[in-house]
């Protein structure tokens, strides 16, 4: 269950999304000497020595195409010149819901031929010299999928920059997401639980766990400062101070990927350091311009961040030696962000070309998952973070620089856990429009 999406305009901004799929095909595929482009949509994987399935994921390839998420054994066939064809399963099945016929606004530009079982699928496609892209249990029927690095390298490149069409997809990403974030923060704030806030999450969003784009983090307390905290305690903290909540939604296929950080109403010099972060954020936010390198601005935000160190009392030195010592590095252990879309980290975020080769990350900062210079419709979170995590302060405490930290202070703040505030922002060939709060400015 979604919002209704905003039909009229998908309607009319698709056909130029398709033509621009199809430009990068022909080229992807005539790089490669390849005749045909055929695309899995994937089937549900199955567990262990067991009957029961993992939530499906749609092939993130597949969903480029067609704004359809669960069409396990479904096939995208596509041969330049020709109409692209999808062949659509609809099993003869009573155990599981089938699905519907294909409807809506993207149809008349396929060629539909419905089959019922994964080997009638196989037999659809064009035989001859193809790219196969595909997970291999999509191999139903012998065909053999070959992921052809050519291939995927061109059209993982190009998917950095968005059309209009994906963009508003994305605005309804962030709408939703956002909705669903003014709920969790109310249930933080009436004492909910970690597991209680997640379920006012989902309930605001009307998505399930399966569909959301990513595994929501829901920390209360210390827990913020656990970068991929996955628990979900069932009782509330004796008092819950803080609430760091980084959690998406999905639309059509496309992702969202917001986090804020509240305080209790009494915390007020957590408040006051949220506010900090919250301003060089905006900031950041600011610089997402076309020319840009995203691993610039990503140093830029060890430089900010040691300036809110030093502001409220941290560490005392300058911005340059704190940078350069790795104290801004324990405070802020990953990247600044990611390209997002179709993948909530999307593809080839290290692309220097369309042909495979990469930029790499600037030295000391292993987790950066961005360092492209950013061009217009390009996606990026912006997501600076400020943490007391105990492994990392264990470890500046014993570097000479330890002297120029307030240990004390350092600290009287682990109880909060630690800061993030996320951003999805698009870059234009103007001022960057900021999806997540233009989305809350409506919530
Ligand atoms: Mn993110």
């Amino acid at each position: 269950m979604q919002d209704k999406l905003p039909n009229d305009s998908l309607a009319s901004l698709y056909p130029q999304h398709l033509a621009m799929l199809r430009q990068h095909a022909d080229k992807a595929l005539a790089l490669a000497g390849f005749d045909h482009l055929l695309i899995a949509a994937g089937m549900p994987g199955i567990k262990f020595l067991d009957d029961n399935h993992y939530p499906y994921a749609v092939s993130p390839q597949f969903k480029y195409w067609l704004p359809l998420t669960s069409a396990p054994g479904s096939w995208i066939a596509y041969t330049p010149g020709a109409k692209p064809k999808l062949i659509f399963l609809q099993p003869r099945d009573y155990w599981h819901v089938v699905p519907d016929g294909p409807s809506g606004y993207w149809v008349d530009a396929f060629e539909i031929v419905i089959v019922r079982s994964a080997e009638e699928a196989v037999a659809q496609l064009p035989k001859g010299n193809a790219a196969v892209i595909g997970e291999a249990t999509a191999a139903a029927g012998g065909i053999e999928i070959n992921n052809p690095r050519i291939v995927l390298d061109y059209l993982h490149y190009h998917r950095a920059c968005k059309t209009p069409y994906e963009l508003e997809l994305m605005r309804e990403a962030s709408r939703i997401g956002t909705r669903a974030h003014r709920a969790a923060e109310r249930a933080f704030r009436l004492g909910e639980s970690e597991l209680g806030i997640h379920q006012a999450y989902l309930a605001a969003a009307g998505q399930i766990d399966a569909e959301l784009p990513y595994s929501s983090i829901v920390a209360l307390n210390e827990h913020g400062a656990v970068l991929h905290y996955m628990e979900f305690t069932r009782t509330p903290p004796q008092p819950a101070r803080s609430l760091l909540i980084d959690a998406g939604a999905s639309a059509s296929g496309y992702a969202s990927d917001i986090t804020r950080t509240y305080a209790a109403a009494d915390a007020s010099e957590f408040q006051a350091l949220i506010d900090s972060m919250d301003a060089s954020q905006q900031s950041q936010v600011a610089m997402v311009r076309s020319g840009r390198d995203y691993a610039e601005l990503h140093l830029h935000a060890h430089h900010q961040l040691a300036d809110t160190l030093n502001q409220h009392g941290f560490i005392r030195m300058s911005a340059e030696a704190a940078v350069e010592s790795g104290v801004t590095r324990a405070f802020f252990p990953h990247g600044l962000g990611h390209s997002i879309g179709l993948q909530v980290h999307d593809v080839a975020g290290f692309a220097r070309n369309a042909h495979g080769e990469t930029i790499a990350r600037p030295d000391g900062h292993p987790y950066l998952r961005l360092t492209r210079t950013l061009e217009p419709g390009m996606v990026v979170t912006i997501e600076p973070g400020l943490y007391f995590i105990d492994m990392l302060l264990q470890e500046l405490r014993e570097k000479p620089v330890s002297r120029d930290i307030d240990w004390a202070r350092v600290d009287a703040f682990r109880r909060y856990g630690g800061i993030r505030i996320e951003d999805d922002v698009v870059c234009t060939a103007d001022a960057p429009e900021n999806l997540t709060r233009d989305a809350f400015a409506r919530y």
